[in-house]
């Protein structure tokens, strides 16, 4: 049977010559395997692992160890294949192309048997000229090669020295020279993530018909001219122009609630043609600015550009414009030697409270944009403005983008380059070239990338030597580098993209690495750029092991999923004395360290259900980690540590303005449900944007004021507010160790279900002072408000958000509820 393929006009009089025909190829393909003993039916966008799902072939990929069970599928070679009619007279069109949006990776593509092109590249998109092969009917045949073998054959043609490294961990059962193929880099597995080297036909494929021009891309930036502080808006558009003579028209941009409407004259001569725009914003228009989570609105404007061309031809593409500045700042800082790292997001100093964004998935055609309309909203729900979207995995797609505009998530835009040294051949540079570029066009127009950045640990890797290179054969591996990511990757990102900050690598020691080459001899130092840092031996709990850095774009430890409470217990501590620790450095420089700007730990979310680095299991559920975030990411947030036996707090705002308040300081006997003592500061006024010291005093003071308290019978907590309402989430200090907890019972806690609206409200009440209280309610998908918390108080109130509909009784047989005596 014929497929009907989809068929879309672009806007033109209908039924005229001049009209461009796009035809999609989306929905129902063919595929079959190597050999020809499989052959099935396959979704477009999609991959061969998800066919075979679908078709129950295969069980589910995640299920045990069906990673290793289904490596065959990777190693073969499979191809896709589909039948289909043009719906109109292709004789009549003079130019046709074959365009892929993407293609996972490596594969030969024929039309009618006859080879039109090939691809190497899950990163980039791909038009085929098939004017002289395009039938009535025809047959697409898309013949992809292992990704494996791909990758294994062209380590083995490059002789004249290895790129290392060769194989990941044999722990981690993946595939090996990833770094040899342009696709997910842990798709071959990483340490929190499978082995399953995907093939497929993974976004949009359509056919385009045309006779006198086509529209090839259109893609703007706003420009802000610091010299006479006005907006420009740069719009550039690409022609493939076929007709001989040239083609007259106008552009027309139309922003109408700027009150922009701007007509242009255009001449299109023959052949790729590119056209670009400028809008001059006038001074006194006002711009409402696109602002970060918490900072601001995401104000953005509805633009249309038209192009009217002759004899009817016109194109229409709409967007929505945000205008926003961004700086990285890199200065030096009083009292310490080495440089600022910071970003002002319109002019102003904005801490970036984050997390660091891995592949939602190994199949990416089941990340749905309600998949990621969920985790981008509990990253936002969680009080951050922030993501970097991390090298190891891909360029997400638009709509990844579009919610983190319409949300004011940052985000911190890795190349997908990671862990790993790469090759600089001539057809691995074109090919990283042209995914640069491609990439670039795509993701510029969005406000929500802050800055790019060239690849993850590279820097690192290759200057702290970490695949043993011998030292005579280093220049040749800094030359790789170089010509990577600062000849190619960084020229072409200017070249494209002049609006926000690039760099090198992360870490990085951004000012001083370039300095030096590209190179630092160490990119972690803390007075430099950004660090990474993992520490799995030292006292987590204590914030001295922590580097006083500029900038910490990666932290993190590890927990299970749901199973394990007490995991999650300690991964949650962890980071929030961590962040808190990062967040409290903002204004302070101490032995020459400090004036941090940045924390963003790893991970936020999951590839599969494994233990892992995220706060979000895979599928979206909250861990601690992630609830723990909404409080130690909050915007006025009070932080408590000892040093030589001296309680601290520290105020920390992110707010724009001063507010006046109170500090609260009660102590609580682990025995007993009231306060033994408490303490309320005189009003302060807390400074916008500045981290400050409100309250010091000795420990044993402290206790010595609340009868009978020891550091094991009690533990303190802490609010800032007003005199009528509390401005932030009640933090807390433990005196000793949990464990050591003096008078702590097992408390028995209950709850009663009620239903207000979609939401659902827990009354819970407890018999005694209880850590670490975790509520659960099993496979039923939503968030509490809060969990995690310490409970001090007889009763306290929580809500349910639940994201699919549920009731109370089902509610109440799923409820579970757990605190630290439980488990201790
Ligand atoms: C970081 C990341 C990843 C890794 C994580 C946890 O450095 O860049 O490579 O998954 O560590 O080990």
């Amino acid at each position: 049977m014929l497929l009907r393929p989809l068929l879309l006009l672009a806007l033109c009089g209908a039924g005229s010559a001049a009209m461009v025909v796009s035809v999609s190829l989306r929905g129902s393909w063919r595929i079959r395997s190597g050999n020809g003993s499989l052959e099935l039916p396959a979704e477009v966008p999609g991959c061969v692992h998800s066919a075979l799902f679908h078709q129950r072939l295969i069980q589910d990929p995640y299920y045990r160890f069906n990673n290793l069970n289904y490596r065959w599928i990777a190693l073969d070679n499979w191809t896709y294949i589909k039948k289909f009619k043009i719906p109109f007279d292709v004789s009549k069109r003079r130019k046709v192309n074959l365009v892929f949006e993407g293609v996972d990776t490596v594969t030969v593509v024929l039309l009618n048997n006859v080879p039109v092109g090939e691809t190497d590249n899950t990163f980039r998109s791909y038009s085929f000229d098939i004017t002289h092969v395009v039938q009535a009917v025809n047959i697409i045949e898309v013949h992809f090669q292992s990704p494996v073998i791909y990758a294994d054959q062209r380590s083995k043609v490059h002789t004249h020295y290895s790129v290392p490294p060769n194989c990941p961990p044999r722990v981690q059962d993946g595939e090996c020279h990833v770094n040899f193929i342009r696709k997910a880099q842990c798709s071959f597995s990483w340490d929190w993530g499978p082995s399953f080297p995907t093939q497929g036909i993974w976004k949009d494929v359509r056919i385009e018909a045309y006779n006198i021009c086509h529209l090839n891309y259109f893609t703007f930036t706003p420009v802000y001219d610091n010299n006479i502080q006005e907006w420009n808006l740069e719009i550039e558009s690409s022609f493939d122009v076929i007709s001989s003579k040239p083609v007259l028209g106008q552009a027309i941009i139309a922003i109408p609630e700027l009150k922009i409407q701007q007509t242009n004259s255009v001449e299109l001569h023959h052949g790729e043609r590119i056209v670009k725009l400028f809008v001059k914003i006038d001074k006194s228009v006002t711009i409402e600015t696109w602002w970060p989570h918490g900072h601001g609105n995401q104000t953005g404007y509805n633009m249309t550009v038209l192009f009217k061309l002759d004899g009817g031809l016109s194109f229409e593409k709409s967007a929505k414009v945000y205008f926003r500045t961004v700086e990285l700042i890199e200065e030096p800082i009083k009292g310490s030697h080495g440089l600022s790292f910071y970003f002002k997001i319109n002019g102003l100093p904005i801490f970036l409270k984050g997390s660091n964004w891995i592949p939602a998935d190994s199949f990416q055609d089941r990340v749905t944009s309600a998949l990621l309309r969920l985790l981008l909203q509990s990253v936002v729900d969680a009080n951050m403005n922030v993501l970097r979207v991390w090298g190891g995995g891909i360029y997400e797609q638009d709509a990844f983008y579009e919610l983190c505009d319409e949300l004011g998530i940052m985000v911190w835009q890795d190349f997908m380059f990671a862990c790993a040294l790469y090759p600089t051949d001539q057809d691995f540079m074109d090919s990283v070239r042209a995914e640069v570029a491609y990439q670039v066009r795509r993701l510029k127009s969005h406000p929500s990338i802050i800055t790019w950045s060239g690849n993850n640990e590279n820097e690192a890797a290759l200057v702290l030597n970490w695949y043993d290179i011998q030292s005579s054969h280093l220049s040749t591996y800094i030359d790789d580098y170089v010509t990577l990511y600062v000849k190619n990757i960084r020229r072409i990102v200017f070249e494209g993209d002049q609006t926000r900050p690039f760099i090198t690598s992360s870490p990085t020691n951004g000012a001083k690495s370039t300095a030096e080459g590209w190179l630092s001899e160490n990119p972690y130092d803390p007075n430099y750029g950004d660090v990474h840092f993992y520490d799995y031996v030292g006292d987590c709990w204590n914030w001295k092991i922590f580097p006083k850095a500029r900038f910490v774009s990666e932290y993190g430890y590890q927990s299970w999923p749901s199973f394990s409470t007490l995991e999650k217990v300690m991964q949650a501590q962890c980071v929030k004395t961590e962040t808190e620790f990062y967040r409290r450095s903002r204004s302070e420089i101490a032995f020459g360290e400090g004036h941090t700007m940045g924390a963003l730990y790893w991970q936020l979310n999951d590839i599969w259900e494994a233990p892992s680095w995220s706060s979000l299991e895979y599928g979206g559920k909250w861990k601690m980690l992630h609830y723990f975030a909404r409080h130690f990411f909050a915007p006025l947030l009070p932080v408590g540590f000892e040093n030589e036996g001296v309680f601290f707090i520290y105020g920390v705002s992110d707010l724009h303005s001063d507010h006046k308040m109170m500090l609260t300081v009660r102590v609580h006997t682990w025995s007993s449900l009231e306060p033994v003592c408490s303490e309320t500061t005189k009003p302060f006024v807390m400074k916008a944007g500045e981290s400050a010291l409100l309250y010091d005093k000795p420990v044993a003071e402290l206790l010595r004021g609340c009868t009978n308290c020891t550091r094991q019978s009690c533990v303190v907590s802490f609010y800032l507010s007003t005199d009528r309402e509390p401005l932030s989430p009640t933090n807390y200090h433990f005196l000793s160790s949990p464990k050591e907890a003096k008078g702590l019972h097992k408390a028995n806690i209950t709850a009663t279900i009620s239903q207000q609206g979609d939401t659902f409200v827990f009354h819970l009440k407890t018999s005694a002072v209880a850590p670490f209280v975790w509520l659960d309610v099993g496979s039923i998908p939503g968030r509490f408000s809060d969990n995690g918390f310490l409970m001090t108080e007889k009763t306290r109130t929580v809500f349910f958000y639940p994201w699919k509909p549920t009731n109370e009784s089902e509610l109440e047989r799923a409820f579970h509820v757990t605190s630290l005596a439980d488990i201790y």
